[in-house]
């Protein structure tokens, strides 16, 4: 622990956590919404998750609820709804005894928000999951990637750091900060990020050590490889791929354009994840971690176990389309997750097989609901090549 002082007017003893939480105030009115406030002496615990409408912040409210948690996710303003991964945990919030989630409006970009939310919420833990998450596309909106993914962590920082009670912080760091470092990558190995997220994300993390040495914020960094699930986001390689063959094997799509297939990967499954982030804020002390398989294939052995599960080669639907190549690309990227395994006891349960089999075999019932709405008019299959 750091002995610098702060200056948010609290004496460094209250900063290390000795210092007992304030009374929470009555319910506000905030945002449009009564703000229900944890009641004094009851024992279920408080998380506040940003990103919670992203692939793993649906993952980590499912296991927080199922650990008995209130989880309060921060959601951003869209024109179309953007809670489909959470639809199936969502209860009304005038139901008071059932909901345990419940959704707000906050932006990364918005430092007031977020200030608000940790204020009025005083979570026990806040998992900062939200970002501009695409490599390829933080090539194209690189200010923007810089400003959610860096700047965003270091505004929520800051609220953490100046609320009323100590709060445990989570950090999504990722294995793409390593770039161009070969592999295996571990806590000790050097950053050297090949994108403008991955450079972000290594500011973002070193925003979360500066604010646990300086202000004694127990605040972690997970440095997470791959993760994928059948709620992956659709433009990411390995879901792009597993849609592609549902739709394929039912005759929906003949083609599927990609990019670089010899970019190799560290591919686990996303509900193994979040565990490890939640172990991570549950550790006598703070520190950072790297979460892999410890195992990598290429895009076109993703691209072989798809293909081939449901009986097709995929040299016969990829076509190689150059605008998916990347300005500068991560080669290898393989895990050392030791110091994971040994001091959290993590370890992953889902092997590559069975995440891919996983994805397909969801991705192949989509596709045969789109096939009902294809034949009988509904929609046009020819949206797709
Ligand atoms: P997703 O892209 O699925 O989800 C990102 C989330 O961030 C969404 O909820 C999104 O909201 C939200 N978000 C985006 N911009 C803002 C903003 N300006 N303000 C508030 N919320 C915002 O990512 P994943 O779930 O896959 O990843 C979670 C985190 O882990 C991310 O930080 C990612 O960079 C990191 N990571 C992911 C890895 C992986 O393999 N999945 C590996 C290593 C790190 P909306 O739904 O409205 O778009
Ligand atoms: P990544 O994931 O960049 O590793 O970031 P992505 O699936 O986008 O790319 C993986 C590899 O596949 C190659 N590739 C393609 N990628 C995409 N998206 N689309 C294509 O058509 C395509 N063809 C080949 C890429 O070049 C790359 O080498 C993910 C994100 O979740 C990040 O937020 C996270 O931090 C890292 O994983 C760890």
């Amino acid at each position: 622990m750091s002995s610098f002082g702060s200056n948010t007017g609290v004496d460094k003893k209250e900063e290390n956590g000795e210092r007992e939480a304030r009374q929470p105030p009555s319910p506000t009115q905030i945002g449009g919404g009564v703000v229900p406030r944890p009641v004094p002496g009851e024992q279920r615990k408080v998380a506040l998750v940003t990103g919670i409408t992203g692939q793993d912040g649906s993952y980590l409210t499912e296991f927080l609820l199922r650990k008995g948690y209130e989880v309060h996710g921060l959601i951003r303003r869209s024109s179309n709804f953007n809670t489909a991964r959470l639809d199936h945990l969502y209860v009304d919030p005038h139901n008071a005894a059932k909901a345990r989630m419940k959704l707000h409006y906050a932006d990364l970009s918005d430092a007031s928000s977020l200030r608000r939310w940790v204020d009025a919420l005083l979570p026990d833990e806040v998992y900062n999951l939200a970002a501009q998450s695409h490599v390829a596309v933080s090539f194209e909106i690189p200010d923007y990637t810089a400003d959610v993914v860096g700047t965003g962590a270091l505004r929520l920082l800051e609220a953490v750091r100046c609320a009323s009670k100590p709060i445990r912080y989570y950090q999504a760091g990722s294995s793409e900060m390593f770039g161009s470092t070969p592999p295996p990558q571990s806590e000790s190995s050097p950053f050297h990020p090949r994108s403008p997220y991955a450079a972000a994300k290594v500011a973002a993390h070193w925003y979360t050590v500066n604010y646990r040495e300086a202000y004694g914020l127990f605040a972690c960094n997970g440095i997470l490889f791959n993760h994928e699930s059948p709620r992956r986001g659709e433009n990411f390689v390995t879901r792009k791929i597993t849609r592609a063959v549902g739709r394929i094997r039912l005759g929906l799509q003949t083609k599927v354009y990609l990019g670089n297939l010899s970019a190799a990967r560290d591919w686990g499954f996303a509900g193994d994840y979040v565990e490890a982030m939640w172990m991570m804020l549950q550790q006598e002390e703070p520190g950072d971690y790297v979460v892999a398989t410890e195992e990598s294939h290429t895009v076109e052995e993703f691209l072989q176990a798809a293909f081939g599960y449901v009986g097709l080669d995929w040299k016969d639907h990829v076509v190689i389309d150059p605008k998916y190549f990347r300005p500068a690309e991560v080669d290898s990227l393989k895990g050392d997750s030791t110091k994971a395994r040994k001091a959290l006891g993590w370890k992953p349960k889902v092997g590559f097989q069975d995440l891919v089999k996983m994805m397909v075999d969801q991705d192949l019932e989509i596709a045969k609901r789109e096939k009902v709405l294809v034949d009988a008019g509904y929609i046009d299959a020819q949206q797709q090549p």
